[in-house]
């Protein structure tokens, strides 16, 4: 009898359990609520809403519940980039924006940032949730620098107040979008971020209620994104050789500036098609978390997706790293090289 009887055998008893807990993901003001359209469209297993100030945009969304704000102030207009009036409109709906968050156990709250509604509406949104006792994960994009500094300094403070108010606020950068894809239109390059955070969402739900191949438990989720300060993401895919290639794709694909070896935490989440590998999960992991401090929380998760047969996609969650965009504490630096990969790992990752 060997592994592979013993494989099948266990194989064969399917799925014996889903690990149920509600998720509800807030899209707030034009750019939030575009990511919860892309959501919609990927069957999530989550509550989707959609908040905005702005009526026009929300009419033509398509998706389940939209909810406007602030109609009896602006008229339907959007909130035309003040933060300030964000808040006011988000506080005096609060009951009903209470409302809408409560008796969730993980809240997601998405924002495109340097606007009024997103920036501060968004806030307000988290801070209720959390209040509600959920485990508040806010997903913040900062806008392009050419767009300015008033909209760079409304992006800064609600940065700062959406960290003040979840768990983790996992941020991004459009700025980011100039290096990656230069070359691609305005509205595409909008796009690929929304598929992003949607991916990003979607890897946690996912590994979390769903039996796949490396699962994370709530209780694991909540260890790394309970005090998950500021965070940001890694990105990689591809036809990789090796697994040090995926890792070090990952490492240089960083969708904010950010010195992520002082990362107190990461959720790293493989998916690839059906040959993947346990070794191969585990060499990518390794590769990473030689990157970032010792006493790092790890949590790995991997998926099989028919879609990436010969292919591999690494996301990487890293939390409590200083952002560029806020004066916050420096963690301590661990520099560490690719020391734990061997000739052997020179094999294809996709067997
Ligand atoms: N990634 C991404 N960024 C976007 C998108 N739409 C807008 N942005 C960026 O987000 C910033 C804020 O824009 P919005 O989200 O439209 O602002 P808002 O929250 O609706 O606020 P108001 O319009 O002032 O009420 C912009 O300056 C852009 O940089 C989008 O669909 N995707
Ligand atoms: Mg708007």
């Amino acid at each position: 009898m060997g592994w592979d009887y013993l494989i099948n055998e266990a194989l064969s008893e399917g799925p014996v359990y889903t690990n149920d807990f509600k998720v509800k993901v807030v899209g707030v003001g034009g750019g939030g609520c575009n990511s919860i359209a892309r959501l919609s469209r990927m069957g999530l297993n989550a509550e989707l809403i959609a908040v905005n100030a702005d009526e026009a945009q929300l009419r033509n969304l398509n998706v389940p519940k939209k909810v406007i704000i602030g109609k009896n102030i602006t008229h339907g207009r959007g909130l035309g980039g003040n933060v300030t009036l964000g808040e006011t409109v988000a506080r005096n709906a609060q009951d009903a924006l209470s409302r809408l968050v409560d008796g969730a156990d993980l809240v997601f709250v998405l924002a495109t940032l340097g606007g009024g509604t997103g920036g501060g509406v968004g806030p307000v949104i988290a801070e209720l949730a959390r209040e509600s006792r959920a485990l508040v994960v806010s997903i913040v994009t900062m806008p392009f620098k050419a767009e300015g500094t008033k909209r760079w300094n409304n992006a800064q403070k609600s940065l700062e107040r959406f960290r003040k108010v979840s768990n983790t606020v996992i941020v991004l950068d459009n700025n980011k979008l100039l290096e990656f894809a230069p070359h691609i239109t305005l509205q595409k390059a909008f796009m690929a971020m929304d598929v992003l955070v949607g991916d990003i969402i979607k890897n946690i739900v996912e590994t979390v209620n769903t039996p796949s191949f490396m699962n994370i438990d709530f209780s694991d989720l909540e260890v790394i994104m309970r005090k998950g300060g500021t965070s940001t993401v890694l990105y990689g895919e591809g036809e990789y050789y090796s697994a040090e290639d995926a890792v070090l794709d990952t490492l240089n694909n960083p969708l904010m500036d950010v010195d992520y070896r002082g990362a107190s935490g990461a959720l790293i989440h493989i998916t690839g098609g059906p040959n993947m590998t346990l070794r191969t999960v585990y060499k990518i992991s390794e590769g990473i978390i030689a990157n970032i401090r010792d006493d790092a929380e790890v949590k790995i998760g991997a998926r099989i997706d028919e879609r990436y047969r010969g292919k591999i996609k690494v996301t990487t969650i890293l939390t409590g790293v200083h952002t560029p965009f806020l004066p916050e504490q420096r963690n301590t630096l661990k520099t560490a090289g690719f020391g734990t990969f061997g000739v052997e790992d020179y094999l294809p990752v996709v067997e």
